[in-house]
């Protein structure tokens, strides 16, 4: 087989670059090691950024977004018990859009196969080749047969658990990283939406958020040990775990409802660098991590395909190589900021369990001072609407 860019990874990264390409007229291959059904059906993300939501509304695959998703203007910050609104509109002029990840999956998917796009699922043994030259290939093995394709690039959209990154020469590479001794728990309820809005809680037995993904169903989150297991989480368990930390002071109580989903994720800040190595380029989470408090990771992958969407463009159209040699410093430049909000964010809503007493007071004054003072405020909101 061969193409003219090779992508590893059929995740929003990989699904919006292959229909970026297409609509410039160039050519790519996606391989996917999951299934179609199992890629469309992963719960994830929910917060686009209304840059990602332009980019997906200009690539043609914004309509069900606009439809089914929820514009959200605003969200809360709760502590000590009550709530403070943060005025995501009224203080940045933008919103955000809750509409889950795999339902941007769906509709990516839904384009790339409308326009003939290749799309190779439950694809084995992916190993990038040949990056360091001018004809780099991809060999796998689909449906039990081993197979090659020849690009003049291979893109690396395979997530953080990929080959991509790995592929990559070890001279010269630098990982940055911190891990936290913490996860969320993550459940889907089927209920009507506890808040029309976000709800960002801080609690001393640990942090915990309300959000939505239908009108009938709520997605929750709480602060957990990392390394706790689903099985010790019975549903009594987790409501009240849950009740405790999102108390109000007038009486809300978040809504119950048949939990049909439970996970546990650990949360870590990571960025590898270069994201370019010769013909092999990274994007989205397998060059970088956020932890979700920011709920940067998905908006950061749109933005990087973007990026390489354009250079990749110059590279067929003028046959110049300028911005893809540029790739690594510009994806860095927004990169960092998400790490350091989504850090930021993380530090300040979560319960650290070796935070001395003056710590926990300074977490406190800080979310006083943010509540108190509309520039800290439209700084919050600003960073998470992404708009800069
Ligand atoms: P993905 O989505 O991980 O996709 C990578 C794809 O590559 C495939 N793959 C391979 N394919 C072929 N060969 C191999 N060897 C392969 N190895 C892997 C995988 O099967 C997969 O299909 O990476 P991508 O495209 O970079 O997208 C990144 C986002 O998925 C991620 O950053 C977000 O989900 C993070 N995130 C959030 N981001 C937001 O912007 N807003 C949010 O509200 C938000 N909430 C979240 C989140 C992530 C969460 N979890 C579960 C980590 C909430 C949660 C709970
Ligand atoms: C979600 O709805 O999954 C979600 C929302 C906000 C976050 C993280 C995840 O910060």
């Amino acid at each position: 087989m061969r193409t003219q860019v090779a992508i590893i990874g059929a995740g929003p990264a990989g699904l919006l670059l292959s229909h970026l390409l297409h609509l410039q007229g160039i050519e790519s291959i996606v391989l996917e090691s999951r299934s179609r059904e199992d890629i469309e059906a992963t719960i994830r993300a929910g917060v686009l950024e209304q840059g990602s939501m332009d980019i997906l509304t200009e690539a043609g695959v914004g309509e069900r977004m606009k439809k089914e998703g929820a514009l959200h203007h605003g969200f809360d910050l709760q502590f000590d018990g009550r709530r403070h609104r943060i005025d995501l509109t009224g203080l940045t002029g933008k919103a955000i859009t809750v509409y889950p990840q795999h339902e941007v999956i769906k509709d990516l998917v839904a384009a790339r196969v409308a326009a003939g796009g290749q799309l190779l699922f439950q694809v084995t043994d992916v190993v990038p080749g040949g990056v360091d030259g001018a004809n780099p290939y991809v060999t796998f093995v689909h449906n039990g047969e081993a197979a090659r394709i020849d690009a003049d690039f291979v893109i690396g959209c395979d997530g953080f658990h990929g080959v991509s990154r790995p592929a990559m020469p070890a001279a010269g590479r630098e990982d940055c990283q911190r891990i936290y001794p913490f996860g969320w728990f993550g459940i889907l309820v089927e209920s009507a939406p506890s808040s029309d809005e976000l709800i960002y809680a801080q609690h001393e037995r640990g942090f915990a958020l309300v959000s939505t993904r239908t009108p009938t169903v709520q997605r929750l989150y709480f602060q957990c040990d990392p390394s706790d297991k689903v099985e010790n989480w019975s549903d009594d368990r987790i409501w009240a775990e849950l009740h405790a930390r999102l108390e109000h002071n007038d009486g809300w109580k978040v809504k119950e409802g048949r939990i049909f989903q439970k996970g546990i994720i650990g949360m870590r800040s990571f960025v590898s660098t270069p994201m370019q190595s010769g013909r092999l380029f990274l994007a989205g989470d397998s060059a970088h991590i956020v932890p979700p408090t920011g709920a940067k990771g998905m908006n950061l992958a749109i933005s990087d395909v973007r990026l390489l969407s354009r250079g990749l463009e110059q590279f067929y159209r003028q046959n110049r190589q300028d911005l893809l040699q540029s790739y690594t410093a510009d994806a860095l430049k927004r990169i960092w900021r998400a790490e350091y909000f989504s850090w930021w964010m993380t530090r300040l809503m979560h319960t650290f369990a070796d935070a001395t007493p003056f710590e926990r007071q300074m977490q406190r004054a800080e979310l006083d001072n943010i509540v108190a003072s509309r520039q800290l405020a439209t700084a919050l909101a600003e960073n998470y609407v992404g708009a800069f």
